[in-house]
């Protein structure tokens, strides 16, 4: 059949074509914003067929009411992409369905949300209200939406939907948003729920040994029970503070002489201080901390690890410490499903599991009660449990310091120069200082009753907390003042570790390279504990070298070795390599690919054991 002029122009005034135009728009401004790509081509032939199959496909299904499906379906789009768009601006990741699944975790954060807006996105739902007037102009004709060659066009889309699957299918699933951005955002999810499907996620059976991992990361190995800090705090009480959002640029930093911590900075000359350790958290953030401090295995990444947690026994800190003679009690002042904990600590396997059915609910801040609540809920404990067990292991995990960071004024003692006010810097330098305030209150009761002393008490930050889109143009200019650079990935990705020993420690700084991998074993390495599983991290006291990965919040394959950080290519960005002492960017580091095939090996090898261990 010829088509001439005018039926080539009924075809595409159509009703079903306009509203192809529209979605093809519509993606377009998606693909722009979230992953840069301007390539009309690319989002022609990769990432259309599969959103408009849909359409074609609900024009054969609803006979009647298509319209509606159709207008549901741009909506649905619509709330879809700003949730992508919201997501990565503040996580600086694509996300996946498993991280929209997610989102409800964001009740808690919701007014972090709030920032990251602008009125411009709500473009996004401007299709949405004008197909209105298209689905009355012709509803009031009496056109329906069936067209005869619909099967035709089906046909079309699958079949270029198919290949495009199929073409994705054939590549590593190492960094998700990347992988989005090359082979299509549907095909991402697809390939990502088939993968998880059959189990096969990243891990590798190369079963290394830690031998063998000590070598990659540039070390000779040495058994743990020979290191010169085997035992040092043997019998000692335990405690860990994992506080919330705390980075290591705040210690010692001072503002027109006040110091943002005294606390923790007084605490150092007590402790051995470790100022190069990064964050290496995924999905699951505060908890992806948690995780790590207790078994020393590389978070999943793209997915909360504790998503992947059943309540069953797994090897970690806390039972290792409970077969040596500990009692063990964690405590959290936020409901106990947030992040999955209801299973998290029942895997972990601790005597006592304090949250926020049993600490007050009293002088809330935030979504929560404040620190110092937390704080006098296990002073109020320790007696009792003290009286059972001769030795007790308290891990408690701080709230207060929370993005949006904004606290009462009545709590901000902080003395900062007008230019901070109100700003998400200022607020943060505020909360950073109340909970130092009441981490210095709480190690003056340790003295009081004759703990501290006895104790090692292991602080370190959980991850940043200024990051993302509520972090302006002012924010940054602010921190260039403080910091006398640019803030950088260093001052993001590095949490303070303090090691903090009386009668041990006399204030040294350490600065060799750390992740929070490594805190485990450094903790047990300490108390002269050995632990049964096998570890990923290392005793920082021992090893010079090291090699850190990180997912999530750096692109898969990313690393950072003793003299360089390399961020794999990304949605938005292509590879960088920096020299990790100046930040500045390079062309080249010496050993890239081998650091790289290294990062990842060890990673599958601790994916390897996590799934054995939690048996997902
Ligand atoms: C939630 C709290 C904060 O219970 O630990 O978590 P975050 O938002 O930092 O992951
Ligand atoms: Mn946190």
């Amino acid at each position: 059949m010829k088509m001439n002029g005018i039926d080539f122009m009924k075809y595409c005034l159509h009703p079903i074509s306009l509203l192809l135009i529209i979605l093809f728009i519509k993606l377009t401004a998606f693909q722009i914003i979230i992953f840069d790509n301007k390539s009309f081509f690319h989002i022609l032939l990769v990432e259309f067929p599969l959103w408009a199959l849909t359409v074609i496909i609900l024009t054969m299904i609803f006979k009647k009411r298509t319209w509606l499906a159709i207008w549901t379906y741009y909506l649905f789009l619509s709330i879809l992409f700003i949730v992508v768009l919201y997501y990565t601006r503040y996580f600086s990741t694509v996300p996946s369905y498993y991280d929209v699944k997610q989102i409800y975790q964001s009740n808690s954060v919701g007014g972090t949300v709030a920032l990251l807006g602008t009125p411009f996105d709500y473009l996004f739902f401007l299709d949405v209200i004008l197909i209105i007037p298209l689905i009355w102009y012709f509803s009031k004709e009496g056109r329906s939406l069936s067209f005869s060659n619909a099967r035709g066009w089906a046909i079309g889309f699958s079949c270029f939907g198919l290949l495009m699957t199929i073409i994705a299918f054939r590549y590593p699933l190492i960094d998700v948003s990347y992988f989005a951005k090359k082979h299509g955002y549907i095909q991402s999810q697809i390939v990502q729920a088939f993968e998880r499907s059959i189990g096969k996620a990243l891990a590798s059976n190369d079963d290394l040994s830690e031998q063998k991992i000590e070598e990659l990361k540039g070390n000779s190995y040495v058994p743990f029970t020979e290191h010169a800090s085997y035992g040092l705090a043997r019998n000692r009480q335990v405690f860990t503070i994992q506080v919330e959002s705390l980075q290591k640029f705040v210690i010692n930093l001072k503002i027109n002489n006040h110091e943002i911590t005294p606390n923790l900075n007084a605490l150092l000359k007590d402790s051995a201080y470790f100022n190069n350790v990064y964050q290496q958290i995924g999905a699951g953030n505060t908890s992806d901390a948690e995780w790590l401090m207790h078994t020393s295995l590389y978070p999943e990444g793209m997915d909360p690890t504790v998503n992947l947690i059943d309540g069953s026994e797994i090897p970690s800190l806390v039972r290792t410490l409970e077969k040596n003679g500990y009692g063990t009690a964690t405590y959290h002042a936020d409901d106990i499903n947030y992040w999955n904990r209801d299973q998290l600590y029942p895997s972990l396997g601790f005597d006592y599991v304090y949250t926020n059915k049993e600490i007050p609910n009293v002088k809330e801040i935030g979504f929560g009660p404040a620190d110092e609540v937390l704080f006098e809920y296990v002073e109020s404990q320790l007696p009792k449990q003290l009286k059972k067990h001769n030795l007790m292991y308290s891990n408690i995990i701080t709230l207060t310091n929370h993005t949006p960071f904004e606290m009462p004024k009545n709590y901000q003692t902080l003395k900062l120069p007008e230019r901070f006010h109100d700003t998400y810097v200022g607020n943060y330098l505020q909360s950073v200082h109340y909970t130092d305030q009441q981490i210095g209150l709480f190690i003056e009761q340790l003295k009081q009753r004759g703990l501290y002393e006895n104790s090692v008490i292991l602080i370190y930050g959980d991850h940043s907390g200024l990051h993302g889109a509520p972090v302006t143009a002012n924010d940054k200019k602010l921190l260039k003042s403080l910091l006398g650079h640019e803030y950088n990935m260093n001052d993001r990705f590095i949490v303070p570790v303090l090691f903090t020993a009386p009668g041990i420690f006399t204030g040294e700084t350490n600065s060799q390279l750390g992740g929070q991998i490594d805190l485990m074993p450094t903790l047990l390495n300490l108390l002269g504990i050995e632990h049964e599983s096998q570890m990923i991290g290392h005793n920082l006291f021992q090893y010079e070298k090291n090699l850190l990965g990180m997912r999530y919040y750096l692109p898969g394959g990313s690393f950072i070795s003793d003299n360089a950080i390399y961020t794999a290519p990304s949605a938005k960005l292509s590879a960088s390599i920096y020299n990790r002492k100046t930040m500045k960017q390079v062309k080249n580091v010496e050993g890239l690919q081998q650091k790289m095939n290294y990062t990842l090996m060890i990673m599958q090898h601790s994916d390897y054991i996590r799934m054995k261990e939690t048996k997902n």
